[in-house]
């Protein structure tokens, strides 16, 4: 790099100078910590992702949210030119520019960083990052250190679009950079037009069958709530009421999916009231989704709808419409496409949840936790469908399959228009429109659930009957070094340290249809373990048993 870049560079990082003996790392879901000690680190992210932006020659984003994490803390994390995750290749370099200990080693660490990657610094080329945030109060202040990080690259521009969801700025990235229109208002605009589509081609026959139409949407306290107090105006035809958008409570504090999904209790400001109707929860930046219903006279204890059920759901949709093409399917060349559908799941879906989509003749592949990994393998196919347990997923369309679509849409459309055929056809258009094809997106996801229950004419309780959960239990144990923990065969078995997986196997074979295993966790410094058995009790033990395993092995009295 030239010598003006260089003491830009050394000059701005020195006024964000980084916290003393705290390592971070990006995880899944980048860098996440106290909000006080993160400065330097989303300044440095600027930096990254305006050398991102030039390398790629596209627009990447950053997002400054901690999702479903307390208040307190707040994160970082980059969008690549897709709308995805930061590629994994940049993830060591994002590790070892955060973690330089002086503004010397910074631009040190950078100058080789930019060699090796052969980044046009001194191009003509310009960059430019867009920019957004959740509602947490220190984002405002992190935002300008992002701002001021992009900015300190020559002819690098940075783009604040405001307070959003990490959808919504992961679905703005992809759409600038295929030359769309890439505003918030456009990102309504598509969702809601795809709705209301979706809907009117809602058969005849499904319409009230045991459907009640009120849902309640438990906004997390964050930004979620607050967005879809605005969306929910365009959405009409959707009776939708808000609680915990935010006005009051505080960001993720007794709310929210992962609060639901963990302690399957109702989110606060939920209770006996709402026995019957169908509630739905968002995280704190509104990527994951679940939805669940009061159960009466339980003590708050909720029927929990999750990842896996909203999974079943649209896969359960999807292939109707893949077998209405397949019974039209005309032999002659470019009437018929052999679409590939594939389901991706983690080793934390309910095994339940497997067994059902596999009875469905569906193709079920395994990644290991983390929205990257699920994507990527999603990716594969014409058609693929990913969730985690906790709500976060999407589904994914190949352009190829995308463009037979459009081509046999506009086909049928002059010669057997509003036939099944046509319906069918269109519907897998437009629900590609509908669901983000970015990152999972709670809003969108909302949608295509609220649609797809009005097609199937289902209830909640309908939709949960699909099958029955496993019992399971998560826990979490703190130890020295959870790095020394190394598994394989997609976090299924642990490699290091030794016996440690033969005594967890010891642990399973105790009970019946138990299935156990632990894992490092990506965002917090915790070792989890995952616990299922064919009851509460069963799977209560077996997940204590091998928590103190863990604790045996790896904990504070281990070394
Ligand atoms: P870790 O902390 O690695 O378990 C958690 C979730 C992931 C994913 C990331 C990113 C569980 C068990 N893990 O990761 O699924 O959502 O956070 O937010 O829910
Ligand atoms: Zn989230």
């Amino acid at each position: 790099m030239n010598e003006t870049q260089r003491s830009i560079f050394i000059e701005s990082s020195a006024r964000f100078p980084p916290p003393q003996g705290v390592k971070l790392s990006y995880g899944t879901s980048g860098f996440r910590a106290d909000a006080s000690i993160l400065q330097s680190t989303v300044f440095r992210v600027g930096i990254l992702a305006a050398l991102r932006s030039l390398k790629t020659q596209s627009v990447i984003g950053v997002m400054i949210t901690a999702s479903h994490n307390q208040v307190s803390d707040n994160g970082v994390k980059i969008a690549d030119p897709s709308g995805g995750m930061l590629t994994m290749e940049w993830e060591p370099y994002c590790d070892a520019l955060a973690n330089a200990p002086d503004s010397q080693h910074f631009v040190q660490s950078l100058d080789e960083f930019v060699k090796k990657e052969n980044i046009p610094l001194e191009g003509s080329q310009s960059a430019e990052v867009m920019l957004g945030r959740d509602t947490r109060p220190s984002g405002e202040s992190l935002l300008e250190a992002a701002k001021q990080g992009i900015e300190s690259v020559v002819r690098a521009v940075a783009t604040d679009m405001g307070v959003l969801t990490t959808p919504q700025l992961h679905w703005m990235v992809r759409a600038r950079n295929k030359g769309m229109k890439a505003s918030e208002l456009d990102y309504f605009d598509q969702l809601s037009s795809s709705f209301r589509c979706l809907m009117d081609l809602i058969p005849q026959e499904s319409v009230m069958k045991e459907m009640n139409d009120n849902l309640i949407v438990d906004g997390a306290n964050g930004v979620g709530g607050e967005k879809l107090e605005i969306f929910k105006k365009m959405l009409n035809g959707l009776d939708i009421e808000i609680r915990n958008s935010g006005k009051g409570g505080v960001l993720n504090e007794g709310v929210g999916a992962d609060y639901v999904q963990k302690e399957k209790v109702v989110p606060c400001n939920f209770g006996p009231a709402d026995v019957g109707i169908r509630c739905a929860s968002l995280d704190g930046d509104a990527d994951r989704l679940v939805y669940f219903s009061v159960l009466s006279n339980s003590n708050n204890k909720i029927d929990l709808v999750d990842g896996d059920k909203i999974l079943s759901l649209f896969a359960v949709f999807i292939k109707e419409q893949l077998s209405i093409l397949n019974n039209h399917k005309d032999e002659k060349v470019n009437k018929y496409y052999q679409a590939r559908l594939g389901v991706v799941q983690t080793a934390y879906a309910n095994g339940a949840s497997t067994d059902y989509l596999k009875h469905l003749g569906l193709e079920v592949v395994f990644t290991p936790t983390g929205v990257k990994y699920l994507h990527e393998k999603a990716a594969e196919y014409d058609i693929g469908i990913y969730f985690e347990a906790n709500g976060h997923g999407t589904i994914l369309f190949s352009d190829n399959f995308l463009c037979w679509l459009e081509g046999r849409n506009n086909e049928l459309s002059s010669t057997s228009k509003g036939s099944e055929e046509h319906k069918a056809t269109l519907r897998l258009l437009v629900i590609s429109k509908l669901i983000n094809q970015a990152v999972g997106d709670a809003l969108s996801g909302l949608l295509l659930v609220e649609v797809t229950l009005r097609h199937m004419g289902w209830s909640i309780h309908r939709w949960n009957e699909l099958y029955h959960d496993l019992p399971s239990r998560q826990l979490k144990v703190k130890v020295l070094d959870r790095t020394a923990l190394i598994t394989a065969n997609t976090e299924t078995v642990v490699v290091t340290p030794p016996g440690i997986q033969e005594a967890i196997n010891a642990e399973i074979a105790k009970y019946h249809r138990g299935r156990c295993f632990i894992r490092p966790s990506g965002t917090e410094d915790v070792i989890r373990v995952y616990a299922e058995a064919t009851t509460q009790e069963a799977a209560d033990n077996l997940a204590k048993s091998v928590a103190q395993l863990v604790d045996q092995f790896l904990g504070f009295g281990s070394s």
